[in-house]
């Protein structure tokens, strides 16, 4: 009888671990954020330096669930407008475009955005973002759907040859200013 009551609290044990298990989002550790199989991490925005109104956002995201998934927008609260931009390196200049369809996040791959290649851009940001800032930032993904993720707010430098070369967008951002 004593046995039949501890297997009974043992499968009840598992069931409540299943159940806490089975949740589709879970928070590990700081700002990660995991959601079936697919880990956002590290995920920083550029403190604004007045009376400059943009800044640019970074994070990894490993996909190890078994479906290829997509980065389709992000949105933001401070911005008026967020867009996923790549960069690349054309005659000698850094130009950076909007990816309109995203980023592809295939199974068993990372993606990496950061200073210098893939990154979010925050156009006519309306509030000074001040170093150590948490603010929340919602991503959505085509398989997975909205995921909001707090995005902590550091100074980050820029790539050295960013800042010798001319850094020319193909938008103007400045006429957002
Ligand atoms: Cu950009």
């Amino acid at each position: 009888m004593k046995n039949n009551i501890l297997s009974i609290l043992s499968l009840l044990f598992i069931a409540i671990l299943t159940v806490s298990v089975g949740t589709t989002q879970s928070f590990a550790d700081d700002n990660e954020v995991i959601i079936d199989g697919l880990t956002i991490s590290n995920p920083m925005i550029r403190a604004t330096i007045p009376p400059h109104l943009v800044s640019a956002g970074y994070l990894k995201i490993k996909n190890e669930g078994s479906e290829n998934d997509r980065l389709l927008s992000i949105s933001s609260k401070f911005s008026e407008r967020d867009e996923i931009h790549t960069m690349t390196m054309e005659d000698d200049v850094m130009k950076m475009r909007p990816l309109p369809d995203g980023i592809e996040i295939a199974s068993g791959e990372e993606v990496i955005l950061e200073p210098g290649g893939m990154h979010f851009m925050f156009l006519k940001v309306e509030e000074e973002l001040a170093e150590g800032d948490i603010h929340p930032i919602t991503l959505e993904f085509e398989q997975r759907g909205e995921v909001t993720v707090n995005f902590t707010v550091k100074e980050i430098k820029r790539k050295q040859h960013m800042k010798d070369k001319k850094h020319h967008h193909e938008m103007d951002h400045s006429k957002h200013h």
